[in-house]
């Protein structure tokens, strides 16, 4: 597989930065058929906690259609003697793996392919000249790059033509990647887990942006990194939302705490609750879609953020942004409205396999650097893949 998440390092970590070891076992417990049983109803402590509606909790059952994932027992927190880096999961077979990436790469740059068509032509001549880069500069703009992204990326690129007195239109592209890559990497962020118990994340976003979806594909990716996972059906508006949630709870075998009905905040502090109960390595509480118009909706996710903290005055330690790869440079306007609104500490990018544009992570990183934790590049659970600016810009320049 991939390097997904990082662990916080107790003490300062032993090996340089770049290295990507990690001996695989350090987060793969030992399976246990105990384990991947129905889990326990919440803890009464936990239910008590905010009055008002009844909770239900729907319980996961095992399932034979889907194997077991690796890591169903609790992990505990890192171990404070392990210097752990990244975190890979084992590969079982190398070549395997290889195809999956293959695959996944192939359908981002599928997916980013009217952007790195409309660019890769403008290499295909010999000169470079004013025309090439007001060709260039039309194509970031088509991309969604913004104005402030692409101007910063033409001049950069002037000047280093210049300065590396570069003649061929493929060293000017190979310029412009290296340029691309430099401005895109510091949306890079592994998002590290085991520094809280329970690490509580809060998952944000307009309608059908993919919430619910990436709060399953994360939970079966954290539970292979040897967590134990909770989540919340916080989108209290629809029944839909709640068993779609759960139903993602049950393939992956982990608890949701749900309500009939009733106030997201209320859901979000009883799944808090019984997270810190039930020893919990990470809460994930899902959402209602909403825009950022919706004033009346903003406010109430502020008091969902709000009640969180109420539960553990630190959290939410992560509050999520889900954007759909599509939208283009609204894409921008809503990080910024719910950045406002919530404080943002990650982002992630889905549906970038559609026919998505994007050069609209150029325009964030100029004018709200919000790091891009995963993109998702389809609905397959391998589709969640962590955000690499090199690999990125690959797909986006073809
Ligand atoms: N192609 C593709 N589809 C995706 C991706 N992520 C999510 N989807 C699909 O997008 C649709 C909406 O996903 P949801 O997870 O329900 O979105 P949501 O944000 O929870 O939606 P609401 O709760 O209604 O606001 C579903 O059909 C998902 O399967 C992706 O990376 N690629
Ligand atoms: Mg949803």
């Amino acid at each position: 597989m991939f390097s997904f998440f990082k662990r916080k390092p107790k003490e300062p970590p032993t090996a340089p930065a770049t290295a990507p070891a990690i001996a695989p076992d350090l987060v793969q417990p030992a399976q246990s058929a105990a384990t991947a049983a129905p889990v326990v109803p919440a803890a009464p402590d936990a239910a008590g906690a905010v009055a008002a509606a009844p909770q239900t909790t729907a319980q996961a059952a095992p399932q034979a259609a889907v194997p077991a994932p690796s890591a169903q027992t609790h992990a505990g927190p890192p171990d404070a003697a392990v210097h752990a880096d990244i975190v890979k999961a084992p590969v079982a077979d190398p070549a395997a793996a290889a195809a999956k990436k293959t695959s996944w790469l192939g359908r981002l740059k599928a997916g980013l392919s009217r952007t790195s068509s409309g660019i890769a032509t403008l290499f295909t001549g010999t000169k470079i000249d004013e025309d090439l880069y007001d060709e260039l500069e039309a194509a970031l703009l088509m991309a969604d790059a913004g104005v402030e992204a692409t101007q910063y990326l033409l001049d950069a690129l002037k000047a280093k033509v210049k300065q590396e007195k570069l003649v061929e239109a493929a060293q000017v592209k190979a310029a412009l990647r290296t340029l691309m890559i430099e401005l895109l990497r510091p949306l890079e962020k592994p998002l590290v887990l085991g520094r809280e118990q329970p690490l509580v994340m809060m998952i944000a976003g307009v309608n059908g942006a993919g919430k619910t979806t990436t709060i399953g594909k994360l939970a079966k990716h954290m539970q292979a990194h040897g967590q134990k996972v909770l989540l919340a059906a916080g989108d209290t508006f629809r029944a839909a939302a709640r068993e779609q949630l759960a139903i993602w709870g049950q393939r992956n075998g982990v608890d949701v705490i749900a309500q009939e009905s009733g106030d997201p905040a209320a859901v979000a502090f009883d799944a808090v609750q019984a997270g810190r109960a039930r020893g919990a390595d990470v809460v994930m509480i899902d959402t209602a879609g909403r825009l950022p118009t919706q004033l009346h909706l903003m406010d109430e996710l502020k008091k969902v953020r709000r009640v969180i903290g109420k539960a553990i005055d630190t959290a939410p330690h992560e509050v999520l942004l889900i954007i759909d790869g599509n939208t283009g440079q609204n894409a921008l306007t809503q990080v910024k409205a719910f950045d406002d609104a919530l404080s943002l500490t990650g982002l992630v990018v889905t549906k970038l396999d559609g026919t998505a544009k994007g050069g609209v992570l150029a325009a964030i990183v100029k004018q709200r650097s919000v790091p891009v934790y995963f993109i998702g590049v389809g609905e397959g659970i391998d589709d969640l893949q962590p955000f690499v600016a090199e690999e990125f810009v690959d797909a986006l320049l073809g």
